[in-house]
């Protein structure tokens, strides 16, 4: 069990939060792709008094004392994450995913330079170029699409926008892309135009670490992820790099965005490091594989239309337009009916990003919960009666009651 009883007596009100959260967790259904569920070991570790060290600085180099055991945590992190990925250069300290990338901006690039990446609406992240983020505000953004009749990149437009634009970075990176990612394709890309290519594998880096996925660290300059999604390990980023950018990565993020480290959360990302080293977590990532395309063949099957026509990740996106409905309504609806999933827009959007075309799915969490093909086939299932009657009340409490006890014949640990 999550050790939350000391916080009763002192703090009734986050008690009560946290116990209807885990509940939540516990009887519903987690189909967001960003999202998993930790072991008891890795949530162990950031709930330690790791937390109550100051250490800016990297190790055998800090500006506090009392860091020997710190820099034990760090090293082996930074040990695992490059053993795991097969990388030059690791960085474990970034906050999370848009820290880590802020600090490959700040580190590889100038303010003003040219920056290329996919478009959030076909795809990216709000940090490949996006209008309202910094990564727009700071660098001069291009951003390149996906086929609004396909929802598939085109290599050929990515490299005739380079040889126009002449981005300093390339990002290759993907928060709602449900294909692979060509990586070789993207650093011939950014080599015939000089530029940098920056991989930013947050949500397949457990795909990529397994073989499961093609691997950008040989032909990237910079990979970025984050530590909480398919890799199942604590709030946090790494960054891994070619050794000539070590050094220019490393100032980014220390001291020229974050201060001290969170060494609980770093403790965490070792463990999680460990965990995804062995055998039974690249058959925990075949299985998140396996997981998509069921479902994906089950909500076509059901006249549903996932974006591309399927997947080849852990990602099914729903273009929900032909069932007039919206990705909000659905969302919301699969919600009242315990299946979380995100609203989300498709290639070609026309609708606002609050209410947009689709809805995300992925399979990670419910695959940590030992979910397989048959319950995806299962899930599709009440997505397409749902879908096909989102005001329907008793449908919903119905499908409610049917996820609840399938739930309940798949326990969390906690
Ligand atoms: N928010 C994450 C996601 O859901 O994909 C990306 O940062």
């Amino acid at each position: 069990m999550q050790h939350i009883d000391p916080i009763a007596a002192v703090d009734p009100a986050i008690h009560a939060a946290i116990q209807a959260e885990t509940r939540r967790q516990q009887q519903g259904i987690e189909m967001i792709p960003s999202e998993n569920y930790v072991s008891e070991a890795v949530l162990a570790a950031v709930g330690t008094v790791l937390t109550n060290k100051y250490s800016e600085g990297y190790a055998h180099k800090r500006y506090y004392g009392g860091n020997t055991h710190i820099d034990t945590v760090e090293e082996i992190a930074i040990d695992r994450a490059r053993t795991l990925f097969g990388a030059e250069h690791a960085n474990v300290q970034p906050y999370s995913g848009s820290p880590a990338n802020q600090a490959v901006y700040m580190g590889l690039a100038k303010p003003g330079d040219v920056i290329m990446g996919m478009a959030l609406n076909d795809g990216g992240h709000l940090t490949h170029g996006h209008k309202v983020n910094f990564s727009a505000k700071y660098y001069d953004a291009v951003q390149y699409p996906a086929d609004p009749q396909t929802g598939l990149l085109d290599y050929d437009t990515i490299l005739a926008m380079a040889r126009e634009h002449k981005p300093r970075l390339l990002w290759a990176g993907l928060s709602a892309y449900p294909r692979q990612l060509d990586f070789n394709r993207f650093a011939e890309i950014a080599e015939d135009v000089g530029a940098l290519l920056i991989a930013d594998i947050a949500h397949i880096s457990g795909l990529v670490a397994t073989g499961l996925h093609p691997d950008p660290v040989p032909v990237a300059d910079a990979v970025t992820m984050t530590t909480h999604k398919m890799l199942r390990g604590p709030r946090g980023a790494i960054i891994l790099s070619k050794e000539e950018h070590a050094r220019a990565i490393d100032k980014a993020v220390f001291p020229g965005l974050q201060g001290g480290p969170h060494n609980n959360v770093t403790a965490g990302i070792a463990v999680c490091l460990q965990e995804a080293s062995s055998p039974a977590y690249r058959l925990y990532c075949e299985q998140v594989l396996a997981n998509a395309k069921a479902l994906a063949e089950g909500l076509l099957n059901h006249g549903l239309k996932p974006v591309t026509g399927g997947t080849d990740n852990h990602i099914v996106l729903l273009d929900v337009t032909p069932q007039s409905v919206t990705g909000k309504q659905i969302s919301e609806a699969l919600d009242a009916a315990g299946i979380t999933a995100n609203a989300n827009t498709v290639p070609g959007e026309t609708r606002s990003p609050f209410d947009p075309s689709g809805i995300r799915f992925g399979t990670p969490a419910a695959t940590t919960r030992g979910f397989c093909e048959d319950e995806m086939t299962q899930i599709a299932g009440w997505v397409a009666e749902i879908m096909a009657n989102p005001d329907d009340q008793q449908t919903i409490a119905r499908v409610r009651g049917e996820v609840q006890d399938l739930c309940a014949q798949y326990p969390l640990w906690y």
